[in-house]
């Protein structure tokens, strides 16, 4: 029986990476110096992996920046506008990198990033490759090779781990109309080749094939291509061992066309589908090891066990130790670092504390649960099987998780009204009276700069430097400040800024009861970009506003109206970690009961417009077709029980980004929210031919200038996207607004760029 690891987190302990390329990119640190951080944070996850005890250690799992990017620069899918980028000598390999990832500005040269969609169901992002119908594909880095030797030297023999060549295909996005991007596996198949030869030649025994599509529902010409690529790549490579891994489902019906490959392993995910586990060992071919993915990559909660192990003896039992391998369900790239620097009982009890794992304990229990699958009569074992039985069942009883009040008020949600008094068209009518809003309102989505200065006084405030009183004055004055700049340039629906929150999902999650935080519990979503998720353990239950005081303060400071800023329960939810002893529906709508109370109080105080952000919506579709109604039947009316409670003229706005939304159009209509702000200006507002298709009745904001690098648009650049938006949609539908983020910009291009936004949106009441 071996172990091994399917990838481990990049980021450092103590979000090195993210430190490192932030100074980079702000020229306060030279290549060399990144390059070091990069390194130590390798050995650092090898070392850690090594002493711990797997047998096979992944390699090329570190990246910079996101792993299909990496790849994207392995095959050389580098699209032709960064040619300017390489021509010049002086751009290094990890330049033209990050200008694919960020975009590039420098001395009049302007060049657009690529795109960053979610990974799967996920709140992690990747840099979505582009393809043109004759795509090129060459060697181009020799990353996965320089880590492989790079770790050699250390004395560590890894396992690189590459995408294989049809899931990298597949989340690819075809740049040309007329062709199938799978038909590109020809193109692409010999740099794998080329790659798997130099591999082979210095002496790798194990190859690491990521194929998550395996766990979706595929089609003919998909399976097709599967097959045609691994017999391709088995005729070159008879030798090198290949493990196909998929995870995040089951592969269910691709089991057959799983069994067809020439692979050596296939690992499964037990975690989000135990039920395979039976038909796959009822019919494994006599060659094929099983990796058995059993540790839960993407949740914190301790292994159980007894549970585990009842699987690794099934599996021994019926094909032998030899051809068992035990692993976590996915990468650990979706946990947290390290359980050890959790030291503070305030925001993580002692009691709580003892219920979770991260990455690094979870490689822990992998291999302690391989030693106690070989070893039933040590009793050092047995004394961590009695532990873990003990820490299992003190979760299952533990009076901090239940909440008999709120098990009540879920009994009886069908109870709770979820639906808004008056159809749209009439509530239009009167939020039109309440409001008083010009044509082509202008808003933003809800955040403005999160300074390090605004940073560093929470931080303060957290170390007891300064008092919660002089933490409220300085939020008070940073929230004054930008309310008076909305204001003078002359946005219509203001924004109060969210300078209290350290996140839109941990500011509730910190004050919801039966929600836990981590000090340093850091999950990469994008990039440098780091989150980190609340760990909901028990009934959820709020016991104060949350949002009240900074709205009403901020409405108080002016004759406009000030919207409101509430993350949706779905989206809560998709960005936590969360409990799994019951149905997710039921922690859903106990979330939803939460923010149903807060958008009263809202109410309450005065505010007549509140937004409720659903961004994860969409992410939190199930992999599987079949399993999508039941998903959005209780995700919709989530949202449905939070935001319906109101009277007709207060005005409920929603706002998701990163989304196609063609097959869900008919559910995002049905949370009858009545304005959603979309996310658009990447997509050159192709995104809202779906909604004019579907004639989707309320209000529409699509973003009107992409935020995620500094430079500034044009009034004339908004202007021209405006116009393609009024073909799609009615003016008296529209709303102006820029795409969501604006907490991760500065201050002086998030001016400008408003400054040009209104000017567009007063250019088009004129002319309309
Ligand atoms: N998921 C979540 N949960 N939230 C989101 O906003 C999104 N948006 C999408 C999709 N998924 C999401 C992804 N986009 C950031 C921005 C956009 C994202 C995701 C993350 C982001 O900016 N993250 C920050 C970062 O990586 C961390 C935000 C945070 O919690 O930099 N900041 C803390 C705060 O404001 C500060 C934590 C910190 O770094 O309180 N503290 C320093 C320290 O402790 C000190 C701070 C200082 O003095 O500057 O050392
Ligand atoms: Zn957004």
């Amino acid at each position: 029986m071996q172990t091994h690891n399917l990838g481990y987190p990049r980021i450092g302990s103590d979000r090195e990476l993210k430190k490192a390329c932030e100074k980079y990119w702000a020229g306060k640190a030279s290549v060399e110096e990144l390059m070091i951080t990069g390194k130590n944070i390798r050995h650092q996850n090898w070392m850690t992996q090594k002493e711990i005890g797997i047998d096979w250690i992944p390699s090329n799992d570190f990246s910079y920046y996101d792993q299909v990017l990496d790849m994207s620069l392995m095959v050389g899918a580098i699209p032709k506008r960064y040619n300017k980028v390489i021509l010049d000598k002086s751009n290094t390999e990890l330049d033209l990198y990050f200008a694919m990832a960020r975009g590039f500005q420098k001395e009049g040269i302007d060049i657009k990033a690529m795109e960053m969609t979610k990974w799967f169901d996920t709140n992690y992002h990747y840099i979505v490759p582009e393809f043109e119908s004759n795509q090129k594909f060459s060697l181009f880095s020799t990353k996965i090779i320089d880590e492989y030797l790079e770790a050699k030297k250390a004395g560590i023999k890894t396992k690189p781990v590459i995408i294989g060549p049809v899931s990298y295909l597949l989340l690819g996005k075809e740049k040309e109309e007329n062709f199938n991007k799978l038909d590109l596996i020809k193109n692409i198949l010999p740099v794998y080749v080329e790659i798997l030869t130099r591999l082979k030649e210095e002496g790798v025994e194990w190859v690491q094939f990521d194929e998550p599509f395996l766990a979706l529902d595929l089609d003919t010409k998909t399976k097709e291509t599967f097959e045609y690529a691994y017999i391709e790549i088995h005729k070159q490579f008879p030798y090198i061992n290949k493990l196909l891994t998929t995870y995040f489902d089951g592969i269910k019906d691709n089991l057959q066309l799983a069994y067809k490959l020439p692979i050596q392993a296939l690992h499964i995910d037990l975690v989000r589908c135990p039920q395979q586990l039976e038909e796959i060992l009822g019919n494994i071919p006599g060659n094929i090891i099983l990796s058995l993915g059993i540790v839960d990559g993407r949740n914190i909660w301790k292994n159980d066990f007894e549970n585990s192990l009842e699987m690794i003896h099934k599996a021994v039992s019926k094909i032998g130790a030899d051809r068992v391998m035990i692993a976590p369900s996915c990468s650990l790239l979706h946990s947290p670092v390290d359980l050890d620097l959790e030291t503070d009982t305030k925001s993580l009890s002692l009691e709580t504390k003892k219920w979770l794992a991260f990455a690094k304990q979870k490689i822990d229990e992998v291999v302690t649960l391989k030693r106690l699958a070989e070893k039933e009569n040590d009793s050092e074992l047995q004394k961590k099987l009695q532990e873990n039985k003990k820490i299992v069942e003190s979760r299952r009883t533990s009076t901090l998780i239940h909440n008999e009040k709120v098990k009540e008020k879920i009994k009886n949600i069908e109870s709770v009204v979820d639906k808004r008094e008056s159809i749209f068209s009439e509530r239009k009518k009167k939020q039109k009276e309440a409001l008083q809003l010009p044509s082509f309102a202008t808003t933003t989505i809800g955040s403005f700069p999160q300074t390090s200065e605004v940073r560093s006084w929470r931080s303060k405030l957290k170390k007891g430097l300064i008092t919660s009183l002089e933490y409220e004055e300085l939020v008070k004055k940073e929230i004054e400040k930008t309310i008076r700049f909305q204001e003078k340039i002359g946005i219509d629906v203001l924004v109060h800024g969210e300078f209290e929150r350290n996140d839109m999902v941990e500011y509730f999650g910190e004050q919801l009861d039966g929600v836990a935080f981590s000090k340093n519990g850091w999950v990469q979503s994008y990039g440098s970009r780091c989150v980190k998720p609340p760990i909901i353990y028990g009934d959820i239950f709020r016991p104060h506003p949350m949002t009240v005081k900074w709205s009403s303060y901020a409405q108080s400071l002016t004759n406009k109206n000030v919207k409101g800023m509430l993350t949706g329960p779905v989206t809560i939810l998709q960005w936590s970690f969360v409990r799994d002893d019951q149905p997710r529906k039921d922690t859903c709508f106990q979330i939803a009961l939460a923010i149903r109370e807060e958008v009263l109080d809202l109410e309450k105080a005065g505010i007549k417009i509140i937004q409720i952000d659903e961004p994860a919506i969409r992410e939190g579709l199930p992999l599987r077709k079949n399993e999508w109604k039941n998903y959005l039947d209780w995700a919709i009316k989530a949202f449905r029980i939070a935001s319906c409670g109101v009277e007709d003229r207060t005005q409920i706005h929603t706002h998701m980004c990163y989304s196609e939304f063609n097959d869900i159009i008919q559910n995002i209509a049905d949370m009858d929210a009545d304005v959603i702000t979309i996310e658009c200006s990447k997509s050159d507002m192709k995104l809202l031919s779906i909604f004019s298709e579907f004639k989707y009745p309320n209000d529409i904001g699509p973003g009107v200038y992409d935020i995620h690098s500094p430079r500034v648009p044009s009034k004339q650049e908004m202007i021209s996207l405006l116009q393609k938006a009024i073909k799609s949609i009615p003016v008296d539908q529209l709303w102006i607004n820029p795409d969501c983020g604006l907490k991760t910009r500065g201050w002086e291009e998030t001016k400008k760029s408003l400054i040009e936004m209104v000017g567009a949106a007063t250019e088009m009441r004129k002319q309309y």
